[in-house]
């Protein structure tokens, strides 16, 4: 919840003086912000967030931004053990603001994670204590905290003091720390924010409020009407505030959904051209052929009459048409030779031009084959003739049925 006391928890907890508190109404932290500390030898981390109906950002921004944190720790494997949810008790009453901020809680961590979640009221200093604890309790209400309470989460006072804090990280450290919903939904399922839980939840949302703001639209129309008929002259004017409000408002919720939307397209493309790269790779792997030149082949050719297989260097060239994969990093090869295949068979690499150099293993005729093994696959030399690039000659070695 924003202004509830979040910054100011931490900084009395932690004792870090940079830890920016709020002065005035105004939403205040605006990214998520870890700080650590030593307690009793363990080092202790406290996550800062900005809050839900931020006054400057939003919900779907103030999102994001939780998102990408809790994303980024969960690939690094970094669980958090707790959720300390902060409400400030000078709240008298459960707005639907708050509402929100319960489903948004709920969304982000999941049933599984409710254990570890402290539903936690605040600036108790500020409040009469007997009233305060009225509102307590009506914040036990089913439809309030009651709900959560039910699931496993745990009903906690911050009474400002950092003493108070630590016993609520005290009680939080014997927990086991475990993955959010959010963490899961994002990085193991892969899903576009409008797809996680929390995502369809700021949705919802916003659709709510379209439909409100188009309902007050309407009725103001017809208030107007009612103004102008009468020749209230006042009243007019104060109806035509109230509709350009309404309508600014009705206008924000519509660009939120059109972002949430875009978030979600974006994702998708970048999703479809991860595909069609993964797809072009494999077509790639299957167009891939061995390239080696000529003269690292000479040496060992002349040997083939005493072995059947020598090392020498070849490249892996994707495209026989790109020049530069015939510059590309050589690593070694075993080339070997097959005198005795069955007379159907040829020789694959018709060197008349080069007898000299590559007497023997590419030795033209019947019954002769070379080729090499990559990776469990067979390449086999079959380019009629060595190909030239860069003033180098090389032999093709390709897969598939000889
Ligand atoms: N007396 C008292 N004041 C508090 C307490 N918690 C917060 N405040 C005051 O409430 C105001 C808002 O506190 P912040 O810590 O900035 O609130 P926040 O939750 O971080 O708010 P955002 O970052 O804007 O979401 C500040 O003026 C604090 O001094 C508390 O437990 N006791
Ligand atoms: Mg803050």
């Amino acid at each position: 919840v924003t202004g509830a006391g979040k910054s100011y928890f931490i900084r009395e907890v932690t004792g870090n003086s940079e830890v920016e508190v709020s002065d005035d109404l105004h939403s205040c932290t605006s990214k998520v912000q870890p700080y650590s500390f030593k307690y009793e030898g363990a080092k202790i981390t406290l996550v800062d967030t900005p809050g839900f109906n931020d006054t400057n950002r939003s919900d779907t921004e103030v999102l994001q931004e939780i998102v990408d944190w809790t994303s980024e720790a969960y690939r690094k494997d970094q669980l958090l053990t707790g959720i300390i949810y902060l409400h400030p008790i000078t709240h008298t009453r459960m707005e639907g603001s708050a509402l929100k901020n319960l489903r948004m809680l709920q969304s982000l961590c999941g049933q599984e994670v409710l254990g570890n979640v402290f539903l936690t009221t605040t600036q108790w200093s500020n409040v009469n204590p007997a009233e305060a604890e009225l509102r307590e309790n009506r914040l036990l209400n089913q439809e309030f905290w009651g709900g959560l309470i039910e699931k496993g989460a745990t009903l906690e006072r911050f009474r400002g003091t950092r003493e108070s804090g630590f016993e609520l990280i005290n009680k939080l450290m014997s927990k086991t720390p475990k993955p959010l919903d959010i963490q899961d939904q994002i990085v193991r399922q892969n899903m576009t924010l409008p797809e996680t839980n929390a995502g369809k939840c700021v949705n919802e949302e916003l659709i709510a409020q379209e439909k409100k703001f188009k309902g007050q639209l309407k009725s103001l129309e017809k208030q107007l009407r009612e103004a102008i008929k009468a020749g209230d002259g006042e009243m007019n004017q104060i109806l035509v505030a109230e509709q350009a409000r309404a309508l600014e408002k009705l206008e924000n919720a519509a660009a939120e959904q059109k972002l949430l939307q875009g978030l979600h397209t974006a994702k998708m493309e970048e999703r479809e051209a991860e595909k069609k790269e993964r797809q072009g790779d494999i077509k790639k792997g299957d167009r891939r052929v061995i390239a080696v030149a000529i003269k690292d082949i000479a040496f060992g050719a002349h040997m083939t009459s005493v072995f059947t297989s020598y090392k020498a260097r070849g490249r892996l060239i994707f495209d026989i048409h790109n020049r530069e994969e015939f510059e590309s990093d050589t690593f070694e090869i075993t080339i070997n030779h097959e005198p005795n295949m069955p007379p159907d068979i040829r020789v694959c690499a018709d060197t008349s031009k080069r007898k000299e150099t590559l007497k023997g293993m590419f030795d033209e005729g019947i019954g002769h084959i070379n080729y090499i093994i990559l990776d469990g696959v067979h390449y086999w030399c079959r380019h009629g003739t060595p190909i030239g690039v860069g003033g180098q000659e090389f032999l093709i070695f390709s897969k598939g049925q000889f």
